[in-house]
């Protein structure tokens, strides 16, 4: 029914192009779409038509899209084996979306966390009905390319387990047309907590200048944030009692090193916070260095980045047709 581009299953999943990407994009998402590119066939987006859902100046968006681009190679993404497409240059994304919608219980979008968080603060009149059709747009984009296995963070498992929901909704419809698609977190950085207050969640879209460790800092800027991160009253490292904030700059330096639990414990037990926040600072800023060298490169290059993304859209565009028109034929409507 789709045509699958290799014989590897399937991978799916996406970053919007808006604020800027911080290490929790990367240990959460980035970093696992580059081990996964040898043995799985993936599709990777810039979710643009997600970053509309709150108003984006548009040529800060358009800047913004090039820019996440240049993040994904410079990350290892390798556009020989994986597709990087932009979500708004192939419009099945939002025809599959509307079609969705028309299967999705308004219910289920509104006890979406997300949702409830991002629009806590809002006035009623000012929600935009995107920030709630969100995961339908989500579900969609996973939905559309029959991915089998979908890597993010732990901040989208419940919109993972919605898609599967309508998937499921819209077989027991309209026959059997969708793959289930799987949840891939990483066991280590799944949750990157922010570093001024560690109960809550790295965030783009969070102000405070000490909160988040954007991938383009300067070097000198990430030393200085890590050195400042909220800990505890404990003055060394204690695995049986540490805080929220200790045990964050702990897996940030696991999942960076990929250090076992063991070799973790034992170099880390009983060390002074000042030492330990210096060697987990040395460990990003050297690991983030050369990452941003090849970023400088690629952002010399907008031609080929333009072409990349070209070829992206061209690639996955038979694939997203194709379920498009299939899902439109087992609804009775028009497919031309
Ligand atoms: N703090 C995090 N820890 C681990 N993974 C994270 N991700 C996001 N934050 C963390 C993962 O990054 C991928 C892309 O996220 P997104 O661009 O779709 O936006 P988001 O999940 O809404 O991330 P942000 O940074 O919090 O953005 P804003 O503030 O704009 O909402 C996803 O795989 C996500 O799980």
């Amino acid at each position: 029914m789709f045509t699958p581009l290799t014989m590897r299953p399937r991978v799916l999943s996406g970053i919007q192009p808006s604020g800027n990407l911080h290490i929790g994009n990367y240990l959460g998402a980035l970093k696992n779409w580059v081990a996964m590119q040898h043995g799985y066939e993936c599709v990777f987006c810039i979710v643009d038509l997600h970053a509309i859902t709150v108003y984006q100046k548009p040529e800060e968006l358009r800047a913004k899209i090039l820019e996440i681009a240049a993040l994904f190679l410079a990350s290892g993404i390798d556009p020989k084996l994986s597709s990087m497409v932009v979500q708004s240059m192939v419009p099945a994304h939002a025809e599959l979306a509307w079609l969705l919608t028309c299967v999705t219980p308004v219910g289920w979008l509104y006890r979406m966390t997300q949702f409830k968080a991002k629009t806590e603060s809002m006035e009623g009149s000012s929600i935009g009905d995107g920030l709630l059709q969100y995961p339908v747009l989500m579900a969609a984009d996973i939905l559309l390319y029959q991915a089998a296995v979908v890597p993010v963070g732990e901040d989208q498992a419940q919109h993972l387990e919605l898609a599967r929901d309508i998937a499921q909704r819209f077989n027991s419809l309209y026959g059997d047309t969708f793959v289930m698609p799987a949840t891939s977190l990483p066991s280590v950085g799944a949750r990157v907590m922010g570093l001024d207050d560690p109960t809550k969640k790295m965030s783009k879209s969070e102000k405070g200048s000490g909160h988040a460790i954007a991938l383009l800092d300067a070097p000198a800027d990430m030393r200085k944030k890590i050195m400042r991160a909220t800990t505890d009253s404990n003055p060394h490292i204690d695995f049986e009692t540490m805080g929220p904030g200790v045990a964050n700059l702990l897996s940030i330096f696991q999942a960076i090193s990929e250090w076992p639990d063991d070799q973790m414990k034992n170099h880390f037990s009983g060390m002074r916070y000042g030492d330990f926040k210096k060697q987990v600072a040395n460990a990003v800023a050297e690991h983030l260095e050369p990452f941003q060298q090849r970023y400088n490169q690629i952002r010399q290059e907008p031609g080929y980045l333009e072409s990349v993304l070209r070829e992206g859209a061209g690639r996955v565009s038979p694939i997203a047709n194709s379920t498009v028109r299939t899902v439109k034929q087992r609804m009775g409507i028009y497919t031309e």
